[in-house]
């Protein structure tokens, strides 16, 4: 006979993360560099929640590498993250959306993790405190990052190994997840055993599990795109577009909802189905979105849910880097409708 669940009964992340330890899904190592980031997460959480009050709102005055302007939060999110996994003494190699160059923990710290993260997606939407997220993967060092390269290596050589060492596809991503920051903070995340979502307890203080083996429905009537860029479009995604808002025999068409912030808008892409896509255009060939940082860990995810992501193509997961920067179109959601979007395409 199952035994009664008490109501008090919670299960932390923290809990969680010891139980896949436990059951050798995940090493101790990995336990911690994944606790790091749900620590930096719980720090952001709070940085944004107050951005208005401690005047963190606008921007920094900075351009990342990609030629964007860096807002504030965007800076202080990525010292956080950094820190964070720094200290968790667990993590090799650190690259962000927000850095220049992948960069290698000091020796007296490191340990062999790769991680890739945003450290606050969405960063437009912060000053009118509409949802944000950060995203992350991890990875386990692959044979060109623990190549010798002498004793007395310079910069470069390290910078190199360290571009080498993060440019992995997507299937290698041994865990990956993000963390919303809405009107309740969210961190999902999988090890490649399901998905499982976490709420933050502002009582607690504490990510509390609230759902397990999510999965995706197999279709659904919502699309998320951003439509502003529809004129630039390439006439095949025009038609699959103009043939969503067609009603045809069933009366309906699909309806519109678009965030502007990848998590937000996946997470609900996940829930409740359908489709979110940001395809390449006229001016932006491969669009706008990350292969590392975004496209990767979230196409894990989604496929840990039963889901599907794909740059109009092939799977999101089967493609190697070549650049650290580098963007893909990505379109990803409900089995079905990701299908009928790469029908268009082909
Ligand atoms: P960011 O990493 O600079 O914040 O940009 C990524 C964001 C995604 O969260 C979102 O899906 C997309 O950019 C929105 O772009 P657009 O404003 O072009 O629709
Ligand atoms: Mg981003």
């Amino acid at each position: 006979k199952a035994k009664k669940k008490s109501s008090y009964e919670i299960e932390t992340l923290t809990h969680w993360l010891l139980k896949q330890e436990q059951n050798g899904v995940i090493d101790s190592e990995l336990t911690i560099v994944l606790s790091s980031i749900s620590t930096a997460c719980k720090q952001i959480a709070s940085l944004v929640q107050r951005a208005n009050i401690s005047n963190l709102t606008g921007v920094q005055g900075a351009v990342n590498i990609q030629g964007e302007d860096q807002k504030k939060l965007d800076v202080i999110s990525n010292e956080v993250f950094s820190s964070c996994l720094k200290s968790s003494g667990r993590t090799g190699i650190i690259a962000s959306e927000e850095e220049d160059v992948p960069v290698a923990v000091e020796e007296s710290f490191s340990g062999n993790y790769v991680v890739v993260f945003d450290p606050l997606d969405g960063s437009s939407n912060i000053d009118a405190a509409v949802s944000t997220g950060s995203i992350f993967g991890v990875y386990s060092p692959n044979d060109e990052c623990l190549a010798d390269i002498g004793d007395n290596p310079t910069l470069d050589q390290v910078t190199q190994r360290c571009v080498v060492g993060v440019c992995q596809p997507g299937n290698n991503l041994l865990a990956a997840g993000y963390c919303m920051y809405s009107s309740s903070v969210i961190f999902v995340i999988t090890v490649g055993e399901g998905v499982y979502v976490f709420t933050l307890d502002p009582m607690y203080g504490e990510f509390v599990l609230t759902s397990e083996k999510v999965t995706i429905p197999r279709s659904g009537k919502i699309y998320s795109f951003n439509e502003g860029n529809y004129q630039m479009w390439d006439d095949k995604l025009k038609k699959y577009m103009d043939g969503l808002k067609d009603p045809g025999t069933s009366g309906k068409p699909y309806s519109a909802r678009y965030i502007g912030s990848l998590v937000g808008d996946f997470h609900r892409t996940m829930l409740y189905g359908g489709i979110y896509g940001y395809p390449g255009d006229a001016k932006n060939k491969n669009g706008k979105l990350r292969l590392l940082y975004e496209c990767a860990p979230m196409s894990f995810i989604v496929e840990q849910a039963g889901g599907k992501g794909s740059d109009g193509r092939q799977r999101v997961l089967d493609i190697l880097p070549t650049e650290i920067h580098q963007r893909i179109p990505l379109y990803i959601g409900s089995v079905e409708e990701v299908d009928k979007v790469e029908k268009f395409l082909a």
